[in-house]
């Protein structure tokens, strides 16, 4: 008898060899049973493979198609046995939510109960090496079945045809957070946070998902650079305990700028402390950043009081937590994302998204992922800052807007540069949604 590992190529080739001709660029395995199935004809056929999550990975990009691919790209669905053809439309509709096409899907057994007429509407070929019929004709021929068993197998086949016109099974279709569009995030019955609207507003009208970290330790040469960068910028990021000359006349020129150049300030004050001390961090002291800032962020490693306090002290601020940061070696991974999350999704009231290298949540609109570590190069610095590019953050990482600092205040002439970030950031934000247009 031959081993598993000879059968299973056999079928993969007999499926590659059903699809031959298809044009297709990818081959997708129905989880979990063809997923063998079709890495083998990858591996054998030289065709690169998506792989389908059943469920979402519950931390990081929590993407349900793995592989590396681009919008338009096609790909052949691989299943082992139809019968209504419900489990090969439901991979079908999630390789189509990432952009993909699919025309074609390839069977092993078709049992003949309507999954090719089903597939057929929805613009899908169903491809078969086996019909139930055939099956059932060969073992007679062959005398391994006999007469009776042969007709009732039929029979059965033709009493329990799915037709067409049935109610298909729920096969709920997802928009993912990052496939909308930013006006469409701020207009969703999800999106209730007054800050996160203005936000995406402001991003949609100035075509811009682009925040200057504006790291500078002298208050003039703040505002100097913030007001020749404002036009390309939606939000500027200070690190007011870096000022030597901090004042509220800075602060009260800096709220202006925003005003004249509409965009959002964005105090990075990490607050990471029991509830109590960052509510007077946060209100009280020489800054008093609840006066004046529109956005605040958040270390959850105090766990949920630190958001408690943080709302005692507000104003009209929001805040992001910090789920992932961009140093090397940094701590923030695998439960405690998790629980970041969570600590976000229960206080949509108040927090609009997260601070990350990846989108760590696609499920729910409101929330924001805004990438630090940002050049136009990839690299790093001398003290464990790593950089990736404009287009791996928002196109490749789903997320939604990119923090800079010395990629543009380090340049020889910042405005043009700051040009430079805001185009990269909002074309691969584009190119990003219409994957699923
Ligand atoms: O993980 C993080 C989180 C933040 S807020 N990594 C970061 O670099 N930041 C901040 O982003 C950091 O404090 C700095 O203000 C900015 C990055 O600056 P750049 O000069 O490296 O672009």
């Amino acid at each position: 008898m031959q081993n598993v590992t000879t059968r299973t190529k056999k079928v993969s080739l007999l499926l590659h060899d059903a699809a031959c001709g298809l044009p297709y660029h990818f081959v997708c395995g129905v989880p979990y049973t063809a997923l063998p199935l079709a890495t083998v004809i990858s591996v054998e056929c030289n065709k690169p493979m998506l792989i389908r999550r059943r469920e979402a990975k519950d931390y990081g990009t929590k993407k349900m198609i793995e592989g590396k691919f681009s919008p338009g790209d096609t790909c052949l669905v691989v299943e082992d046995v139809v019968t209504s053809g419900s489990s090969v439309w439901e991979t079908v509709q999630l390789l189509q939510e990432y952009g993909l096409k699919v025309t074609d899907a390839v069977v092993l057994l078709d049992r003949e109960q309507g999954a090719g007429e089903r597939l057929k509407q929805k613009g899908v070929n169903l491809h078969s090496v086996l019909t139930m019929t055939k099956l059932v004709d060969v073992l007679r021929q062959n005398n391994k079945i006999d007469e009776d068993m042969h007709q009732k197998v039929l029979q059965f086949v033709s009493d329990n045809q799915f037709s067409v016109e049935i109610e298909e099974p729920p096969m709920k279709t997802r928009k993912l957070a990052w496939s909308m569009s930013f006006k469409e995030r701020s207009e969703h019955e999800q999106c209730k946070n007054s800050v996160a609207k203005e936000l995406f507003a402001i991003m949609e009208n100035k075509r811009s998902n682009l925040v200057l970290s504006a790291d500078l330790t002298n208050a003039d040469e703040i505002l100097k650079l913030v007001d020749s960068i404002g036009p390309s910028i939606c939000m500027v990021k200070t690190h007011v305990d870096i000022i030597e000359d901090f004042s509220r006349d800075f602060v009260n020129k800096l709220v202006k700028m925003a005003q004249k150049h509409n965009f959002l300030i964005f105090e990075d004050r990490k607050f990471a402390d029991i509830g109590s001390t960052v509510q007077h961090q946060f209100s009280g002291g020489v800054f008093k950043i609840a006066d004046w800032a529109h956005v605040i962020n958040a270390h959850s490693v105090p766990g949920p009081g630190v958001i408690q306090g943080l709302k005692k002290g507000n104003k009209q601020s929001a805040c992001l937590l910090i789920a992932e940061m961009s140093s090397a070696g940094n701590l923030a991974k695998g439960d405690y994302v998790k629980e970041t999350l969570k600590i976000a999704q229960d206080h949509p009231d108040f927090v609009i998204g997260f601070i990350s290298q990846s989108n760590v949540c696609e499920d729910d609109p409101q929330l924001i992922c805004m990438t630090p570590g940002v050049k136009l190069e990839k690299g790093g610095d001398s003290l464990g800052q790593q950089y990736v590019t404009p287009y791996e953050a928002v196109y490749a990482n789903h997320t939604d807007l990119i923090i800079v600092g010395r990629g543009i205040i380090e340049a020889s002439d910042p405005v043009v540069m700051a040009e430079e970030y805001r185009e990269a950031a909002f074309q691969a934000y584009e190119h990003r949604i219409a994957l699923t247009l």
